[in-house]
């Protein structure tokens, strides 16, 4: 029963069609064929996850874990799944690289505990970067323990993390959702075991999944640069296709946190691009942020009212800025 060791599938060369294929006269090689073409041809195809209830593994074996997730990944859902992990863990917030210099880690700290009520211990780091990717080991340390679960939702570098550590790329990386389909223990140094786990998923996502080109976008490839625009009543900001943000008050002042890569314009009353969503009124006060989970956030800087047109209004929150703190 071997595993890929790209994705942690176990390998079958029956159907094609299945998870973890691979063809016969390649049986004897490590990477099922969907890791091959992803990491070779950039082949972008999503698959569902097999259907293992991650976390109630984790609860119920795990000793220790490590929960990631990115600034623009910040949300009501992830910190819920984080807390309903019973055991031992540390919150990682990843891709530090990404943060402009003027965000301090210190308020984003601050503004965990208070807005999100975050109790245990917070660490920064970038793996990409290689930024504080030893912290790992120094809590296992402290903790006298020798492995961890690497958990988090899809896509916020779990495997780039054991890698990195690893010095190899040994486990396939990719802005696919879902690269990881099964747990996969790697041995660090001897020292001591990371579990690199599949990516959770969003109850509901942003993108369709057939939607590759915005999929490419949403990850951060350098450091953010927030785009503040100011709209006139009645003056709408459009993100791709997905999102239409109408100002309903004399006036507004928005800030865009969300990859760069996305396409952001301007329009007018006259023009009617998204307006057939579904849509919904908002009352926004000085330094909240509207929260669009899984793209990123909209720090508001005055009071305002907005109307915001958006297929899933479910995926909207609000809440107090970090910039408050
Ligand atoms: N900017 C930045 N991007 C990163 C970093 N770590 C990973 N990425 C990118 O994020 C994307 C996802 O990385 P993975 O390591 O495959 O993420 P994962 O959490 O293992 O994803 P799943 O296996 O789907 O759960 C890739 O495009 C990586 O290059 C980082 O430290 N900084
Ligand atoms: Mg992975």
């Amino acid at each position: 029963m071997n595993r890929c060791q790209g994705c942690g599938i176990i390998l079958q060369n029956n159907d094609v069609n299945k998870l973890g294929y691979i063809p016969k006269e390649k049986i004897n090689e490590t990477l099922c064929e969907r890791c091959f073409r992803l990491i070779h041809y950039n082949d972008l195809k999503i698959v569902e996850l097999p259907a293992i209830d991650i976390l109630e593994k984790i609860n119920k074996n795990g000793k220790y874990v490590f929960f990631l997730t990115d600034l623009l990944n910040i949300n009501n859902e992830v910190i819920n799944t984080f807390k309903s992990i019973k055991i031992p863990k540390t919150l990682i917030i990843s891709k530090i690289d990404y943060l402009p210099k003027y965000i301090k880690k210190d308020k984003i700290k601050r503004w965990l505990q208070e807005e999100y009520e975050i109790k245990e211990e917070i660490t920064f780091l970038s793996a990409l970067k290689n930024f504080n990717i030893q912290t790992l080991k120094n809590t296992l340390n402290a903790n006298n323990l020798k492995s961890a679960f690497l958990v988090g939702y899809t896509n916020v570098g779990k495997s780039t993390l054991v890698n990195k550590l690893k010095e190899n790329n040994l486990i396939t990386m990719s802005v696919v959702p879902n690269t990881t389909l099964d747990f996969i223990k790697i041995n660090i140094d001897d020292e001591y075991n990371l579990i690199d786990s599949p990516g959770l998923n969003y109850q509901k996502t942003i993108y369709e999944e057939s939607n590759h080109n915005i999929i490419k976008k949403l990850n951060p490839k350098s450091v953010l640069k927030p785009i503040t625009y100011q709209l006139k009543n009645n003056t709408s900001l459009v993100i791709e296709d997905i999102i239409r943000i109408e100002n309903k008050s004399p006036k507004c002042n928005l800030t865009i946190y969300m990859s760069n890569l996305l396409n952001i314009v301007k329009v007018y009353e006259n023009n009617k691009l998204l307006k057939e969503l579904n849509n919904k009124e908002l009352i926004m006060e000085k330094d909240e942020d509207i929260v669009i989970k899984g793209l990123g956030f909209i720090n508001v800087k005055s009071d305002s009212k907005l109307k915001i047109y958006l297929k899933n209004q479910d995926l909207i929150e609000i809440r107090q800025s970090f910039f408050e703190r």
